[in-house]
Formats: structure tokens, sequence, C-alpha cells
């Protein structure tokens, strides 16, 4: 941890009441100048640091900053999010968390306050401006059989309507990986995996939250929102603890116990695909059916035109408007 990260847990530890430069300079065992310099960068990443002579410093407010102090010093986990890497800027927190996965534990995350080439399924673009939303990529490597870890991604979208809930922000699943609000798409998630035959090096969760994006490229502007849009102010930090707390629980159910009741009650119950009209779109072609339920390991039953029904593990659909018919 470096200095100025000390100084911001001492001052997070103490939020609401003042802290002289001597006591932190005592028990971080640095300078009375170096606490000044660290104090004043903070107030520079945005921090609001109040100070007042001989009572000394006092943290107000965070106002959005994905702090990795700040996510941990409340986290209520025992291995998801115990180890953050940060970065202002990077290509894609997936691709660079397969960078350093050989050598990373379990449970380790990377947020990006920008990706300059963020990816979404099969080649697809995802958008993620700088201080906009939550570009994270989770590594996880569980010991189960490659098989059963497309699951994975619903597990992480169960988490994410549910840490939304905490917020009063009610979202819905499109089948497998979107996450929906007021028929928008809020949230992506990518999965990757990295496995042998029988056995899973890794799985990289990709996770893309638009949270404060105001306008969106015009290609995406119809079909893409946001919290901000939708009238929801949350802290992007808060909203990673809730995410990291839910998702540790659902996915240990499921690691340790094989237990996927909770995670496909909610599927089931936040389904936006469910009793609907879709497109179950493969390479190849693009076929009408209607999606009748999700089953208890988390595949979709559609039923096809031609009354022949279908038990979906992974892939695409999407919703076919009226119009299609
Ligand atoms: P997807 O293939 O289901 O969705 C990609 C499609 O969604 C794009 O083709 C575009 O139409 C639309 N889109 C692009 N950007 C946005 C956006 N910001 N909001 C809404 N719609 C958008 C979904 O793939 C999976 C996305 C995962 C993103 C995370 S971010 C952290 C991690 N790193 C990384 O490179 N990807 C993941």
């Amino acid at each position: 941890m470096t200095l100025k990260d000390r100084v911001l847990k001492y001052l997070i530890r103490n939020k609401g009441s003042f802290v002289s430069g001597e006591k932190i300079s005592e028990s971080l065992g640095i300078s009375r100048a170096a606490v000044w310099k660290h104090i004043s960068s903070l107030r520079q990443d945005g921090f609001e640091i109040d100070s007042a002579s001989r009572r000394g410093y006092m943290l107000i407010g965070d106002a959005d900053i994905i702090n990795p102090q700040i996510i941990s010093d409340s986290l209520r986990t025992s291995f998801i999010g115990k180890k953050i890497i940060y970065m202002d800027s990077i290509g894609s927190t997936n691709d660079h968390i397969k960078s350093i996965a050989g050598g990373s534990t379990d449970g380790t995350v990377v947020i990006a306050n920008e990706q300059t080439k963020g990816k979404g399924r099969m080649g697809r673009y995802w958008h993620s401006q700088k201080g906009d939303g939550i570009w994270m990529s989770m590594l996880l490597k569980p010991h189960i059989a490659p098989n059963k870890a497309s699951i994975i991604t619903q597990i992480a979208g169960a988490a994410i309507v549910k840490a939304l809930d905490e917020f009063g922000v009610s979202a819905m699943i499109k089948w497998p990986n979107d996450i929906i609000l007021n028929g928008k798409k809020l949230c992506g998630i990518l999965t990757e995996m990295a496995a042998e035959i029988d056995r899973i090096n890794y799985i990289v969760l990709g996770m893309g939250m638009n949270v404060k994006s105001d306008n969106f490229p015009d290609e995406i502007s119809d079909i893409a929102t946001s919290l901000y849009k939708e009238g929801h102010a949350i802290k992007r930090a808060d909203i990673i603890r809730s995410i990291f707390e839910n998702f540790e629980r659902l996915y240990v159910d499921y690691i340790k116990n094989d237990d996927l009741k909770e995670v496909v009650e909610i599927c089931r119950e936040r389904s936006a695909v469910i009793g609907k009209d879709i497109y179950v779109i493969t390479w190849s072609e693009k076929k009408k059916a209607r999606a009748l339920d999700i089953s208890q390991n988390g595949d979709l039953l559609v039923e096809y035109k031609d009354g022949r029904k279908e038990s979906l593990v992974s892939g695409e659909v999407s919703i076919r408007k009226a119009d299609d018919e």
C-alpha cells in the first residue's frame, strides 16, 4: 500500500472527525510535510477533506471516486475483491486480468475508470467512457468442470440485480448476460474462460455498467441507458461493494454446494424474456421462438414455431417486437 493510500485509510477510519497532522504523521511514521503533500494529492483526486487549524484534517466526502481503499474499507467478503487493481485507463479490464491471471489469486478484481478497447461478446465493442461507469473484471479459479462454468454469467447477473435492489433500482435480466433497466441495456457481462478438457485454469468475469453516462454514441443511444439517465445517483464504489458481496454469496453456494436455488429464483423472477417472443440467434441463423422458462440449472427453455422445444445452455437471444411477427 502506498503512503498516500495509508493516509487515506487513516482518514476513512476517522471519517467525520478531525485528526491532527501530528497524529497522522506519528501513526504512519512520516513527516508532517509528507502528510500535507498526500492530503493535497487526495484533494486533487476529488476527495473532500476539510482542514482547520489546530484540529487537523477530516474526510467529508468521496464524491464518486473508485478507490480500492474506499471499496475495501467496509467490504464484507472473504475473497472477492480482497485484492483490487485500479487503473485510470486501460484497453480492456478482461484482457488485463488475463495477462496477470497466472500470478494472481482467486477473486482478484481489475477496475478501470476508462476502457479504450472495451469488449462485448463475439468481437463486439463495449463503450466505456472515462468516469461514466463501472468497468471491471474478476478473476475466478473454481474447481469445477469446464461445462459447469457457463452459469457463472447468470450468477453474476443475479448478483448485480440484487446489488441494485439495495439502492432501490429494480432491474431485469435478459438471459444470459444483459441487465436491463426500463427496457434499455444498463449493464453487460462478458465471461471468458481458459481451460483444458477437464479442468478450468481460470475464468474472467467482466462487467460493464453505465452509471453516470449522459450521452451515448448514436449507434447505441436508442438501446443503452445509465443509472443517471433513469434518475438514480449512486456512487460507483457503493455499487461495486454490493456486487462483490452478493456475487460471493451466490457463487460460493454454487461452487461449494452445487446450490443454484437462489440464482435461478432471481433469474426467473427478474427475467426480461420469459413469456416473450424472441429470436434465438446462432452463427448461422436467427430463429423465431417463445421463451418458456428458466430451468433449475439456468438453461433457457424455448419453443420454436414448429412446436419443437429446446433447452439453451448459453447463447444469444433478442426480444422480438410486435411488427417482427
Ligand atoms: P454484448 O455483445 O452483449 O453487447 C455489446 C453490444 O451492446 C454492442 O454491440 C452495442 O450494440 C451495445 N453496447 C456497447 N456499449 C454499450 C454500453 N456501454 N451500454 C449499452 N450497450 C452497449 C456485453 O456484450 C458484455 C459487455 C461487457 C463489458 C465489460 S466492461 C469490463 C470488461 N472488460 C471488457 O473489455 N468487457 C467487459
